[in-house]
């Protein structure tokens, strides 16, 4: 078995009453259980077998759309989970991260503004993103189970807009998840760490 499902980082009630446990026993335990599941089945065969993730996110893309679609998932859910700490968001972002943010998207309060617009206004499933591109941090959002990784950048953070990420807590109400994912779930420690081995 090439992919496996993580355990979460934190105890499934740790982020109420931002994101629910129920939420997160359908999320995790239910949803992204199936992209391992379903990923790992049509690994086989594939040619792709035993390759890092990332490859196979980045090989299957375009080639073979039930591969990707799930393994595109599990990448982005892998991550997901790290992306959020119970008393995260707010505006404590680490020093070098800050500054990139500052001078790359006109600030922290623009860059929430800019990144909560995005996952609004993805049409259907999809997700919002912070990604490095070219040197430079851009805001990005994407369809079903895409990422930046896929459009020549690294993700160092995302947001899921899937109604499964959010149906349960907010019903139709995808702007006020958005804006409690930041001001209350962001693990900015995390995203510094990956936005520091993306400008490697
Ligand atoms: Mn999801």
């Amino acid at each position: 078995m090439t992919f496996k499902l993580p355990d979460l980082p934190y105890a499934h009630d740790a982020l109420a009453p931002y994101m629910s446990r129920e939420t997160l026993e359908y999320h995790h335990d239910k949803h992204h259980l199936a992209y391992v599941n379903n990923g790992n089945k049509l690994l086989e065969g594939s040619g792709l077998e035993g390759k890092p993730l990332e490859e196979i996110v980045k090989a299957s893309f375009g080639k073979n759309a039930g591969l990707f679609n799930n393994a595109g998932q599990h990448y982005n859910h892998m991550h997901f989970w790290k992306w959020m700490k119970p008393n995260g968001g707010g505006d404590k972002i680490p020093g070098a991260l800050q500054k990139k943010i500052d001078s790359d998207l006109g600030g922290v309060a623009k860059m929430k503004e800019d990144f909560a617009n995005a996952g609004v206004t993805q049409f259907g499933s999809g997700w919002c993103w912070l990604a490095v591109k070219d040197g430079k941090i851009v805001i990005t959002k994407t369809a079903n189970g895409e990422s930046p990784l896929v459009h020549g950048a690294k993700p160092i953070l995302g947001c899921d807009v899937w109604e499964h990420s959010y149906y349960i807590d907010y019903r139709n109400r995808r702007p006020d998840y958005l804006k409690a994912f930041l001001d209350h779930l962001v693990n900015w420690d995390y995203v510094a760490e990956m936005y520091e081995a993306a400008a490697k």
